[in-house]
């Protein structure tokens, strides 16, 4: 495998396998994301929504205030931070661990004021150079998830020869750059991308090669709830089309396959079986570690 780089574990933060996999719960606070988009845009209505995800077992919420779907045009500075800052001052203020997923370093930096505890970049540190700089100098852990272009025009960039490969390198450079602004090796968490510049095919082989992804060295977050990829594996009971909410259960299968290979996190918009789904394979894993 050319170009791909291991960091050596001992200068990593590592992660047995009977740590529990995390789970972020996913809190779009946007009227236009493909699968939540428009249910919690008032301010009581996320703040109520945050809580229950923390009821229903997520360890971390994931607030985003704009939409990344294919095609997705971008909301202004002013009006993402207008969505996302006073519910992540409420969640923060009632004890709920946030992360805001931004690919703004002054909505980053916001959201770190109001009480934020981590920085999910899906540009990882590409759309904005303040960015890598702003998590060096909070020392916060941030998410680094690879990313080729904005979404309106991502999906031209979906050419891989060998897509694991590729994202591994890619992912090192972004590493490269958090290193040289300053970031701290045990504050990154890397994610391969899922749906963004990748096909069906290219996502599912990314989930195959987990394990050459973790030799990155990095602990490492999944993202493929409700993603149209899963569609394939949905019996639509003879019907045509699905919703993204019909691909729930196949969230989950993800969710525990993804944690039983060893994902730090994922990232996930039905929590409650995700939750279960992560414990299930935390129990086996701890079984199978002394249970003889
Ligand atoms: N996917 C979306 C948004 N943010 N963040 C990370 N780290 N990884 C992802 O895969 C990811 C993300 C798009 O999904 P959504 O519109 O349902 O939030």
């Amino acid at each position: 495998m050319t170009g791909l780089r291991v960091v050596e574990s001992a200068t990593q933060p590592t992660r047995t396998s009977v740590e529990r996999c995390q789970v972020l719960g996913v809190l779009n606070v946007t009227p236009d994301s493909f699968s939540d988009g428009g249910r919690f845009v008032s301010l009581a209505a996320a703040v109520a929504r945050g809580i229950e995800l923390v009821r229903q077992g997520a360890d971390i919420v994931d607030v985003g205030g704009e939409s990344t779907r294919p095609g997705a045009v971008r909301v202004d500075e002013a009006e993402e931070a207008r969505r996302v800052i006073p519910v992540i001052h409420a969640l923060s203020a009632a004890g709920v661990r946030v992360s805001v997923d931004t690919m703004r370093a002054s909505v980053a930096e916001q959201a770190l004021d109001a009480g934020a505890v981590m920085v999910n970049d899906v540009s990882g540190g590409l759309a904005d150079p303040a960015m890598l700089p702003l998590i060096a100098a909070s020392r916060t852990r941030c998410v680094l998830m690879h990313w080729r272009a904005h979404s309106e025009v991502m999906d031209a960039f979906a050419d891989y020869h060998a897509v694991v490969d590729e994202v591994g390198v890619e992912l090192s450079m972004r590493v490269d750059a958090a290193f040289a602004a300053g970031v701290r090796a045990d504050s990154i968490v890397l994610d391969p991308g899922l749906g963004f510049a990748k096909s069906a095919a290219h996502n599912w082989s990314l989930l195959a090669g987990l394990p050459v992804l973790r030799d990155l060295g990095f602990p490492l977050l999944i993202g493929a709830s409700r993603k149209r990829f899963l569609a394939d594996c949905v019996d639509h009971g003879g019907l045509a089309a699905d919703s993204p909410l019909d691909r729930d259960d196949a969230s989950s299968a993800v969710a525990a396959l993804a944690a039983a290979g060893g994902a730090w996190g994922v990232r996930v918009h039905a929590v409650a079986p995700a939750a279960a789904a992560v414990r299930v394979a935390s129990r086996i894993a701890a079984a199978g570690t002394g249970g003889r």
